[in-house]
């Protein structure tokens, strides 16, 4: 067929194999009633990481999973150790968030040559060293580039004032989300004249460190009315800070966010809020799914991408009863 023609001899080669992620060097996975299944979370100081932890323990039963879970704490080191404590306990699949883009790259190898499948939730790696297909199955995740370019796009439709002072919350630096937020985001706004970023900094992705870095900006640039923050928490540190420095976010400040955690909507319906771009924790069942069409030898896609909505005044009282 002429499309086959059009084909890079690598595509060529795998469409007669059979499948993306079927190519000969990922290990494979066996079909059978019950999986050792590791799931090496980040850290656990947000409701963000909470659901999606029992996300995994909820699905564990109905998919026929003893789950191995482990929280490195906030430290990429202790979760490298944490996957090669779970590959020396010879898991048969590992889900796994990359806490940061590089320095879990040489985990991600060695479960691949343990013979481990492994895919990727929610973060992903460096893409020009470790790729889907090749040396893990796939990435289940949101488009980051697309949240913070929505994030902005909102802004730029419901900003009233001339001129939008924009302070910017970072999340992990190295990871893929404050990458890609970053990117999305600025790479918008500056098609709008009226905005500048006066100050980008990483506050972790953790609320009181959201807030501390806020307190400190604020000093340095009072005349700030904008604040997009990389995830809800750090967004709701912000708020703190603000509100303890006599304004009134909601007001005097707009602020944007991302995740759609319940202190987010509540924000929102509070008038505190001006808009948090959905990404969802509840990898369980997509998680379950995925492995189980790998299992059964269907080639998998690179990028099992997730579809976010967004929560603003107008549907976050109808949403908040299902967050988290
Ligand atoms: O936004 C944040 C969490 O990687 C998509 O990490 C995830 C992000 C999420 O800590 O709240």
């Amino acid at each position: 067929m002429t499309t086959r023609i059009l084909m890079g001899a690598t595509a060529i080669a795998l469409a007669l194999s059979g499948g993306l992620a079927q190519a000969q060097d990922l290990p494979p996975l066996e079909q059978k009633d019950s999986y050792r299944v590791g799931f090496a979370q980040t850290e656990s100081n947000n409701p963000w990481r909470i659901a999606q932890t029992k996300s995994f323990q909820d699905t564990a039963a109905q998919c026929g999973w003893e789950l191995l879970l482990t929280d490195a704490g906030g430290s990429a080191a202790k979760q490298v150790a944490d996957v090669d404590s779970m590959i020396a306990q010879q898991i048969d699949v590992l889900f796994l968030p990359p806490r940061e883009e590089s320095p879990l790259i040489p985990a991600v190898m060695r479960a691949k040559a343990a013979g481990i499948p492994t895919f990727l939730v929610d973060r992903s790696v460096d893409p020009n060293v470790a790729q889907a297909g090749r040396d893990y199955v796939s990435f289940l995740g949101s488009d980051f580039i697309d949240q913070g370019s929505r994030a902005a796009n909102w802004l730029i439709e419901n900003f009233e004032g001339d001129q939008g002072v924009i302070i910017q919350l970072e999340g992990t630096t190295g990871s893929s989300p404050a990458n890609d937020r970053k990117k999305g985001f600025d790479d918008t706004i500056a098609g709008d004249d009226r905005f500048t970023i006066v100050a980008s900094r990483s506050g972790d992705f953790a609320r009181d460190q959201g807030r501390q870095v806020m307190e400190t900006l604020l000093q340095a640039h009072p005349e700030v009315n904008v604040v997009y923050a990389h995830n809800d928490e750090m967004a709701i540190g912000a708020i703190q800070a603000l509100e303890a420095a006599g304004r009134t976010p909601g007001e005097d400040v707009t602020v944007v966010s991302i995740d759609g955690t319940r202190d987010a909507l509540q924000a929102i319906i509070d008038g505190k809020m001006g808009v948090t771009v959905e990404s969802s924790p509840f990898f369980g069942p997509l998680a379950c799914e995925t492995m189980k069409r790998y299992a059964a030898g269907e080639a998998i896609e690179p990028w099992i991408k997730v579809e976010d909505r967004i929560f603003t005044s107008e549907n976050a009282a109808e949403h908040i009863d299902e967050a988290y």
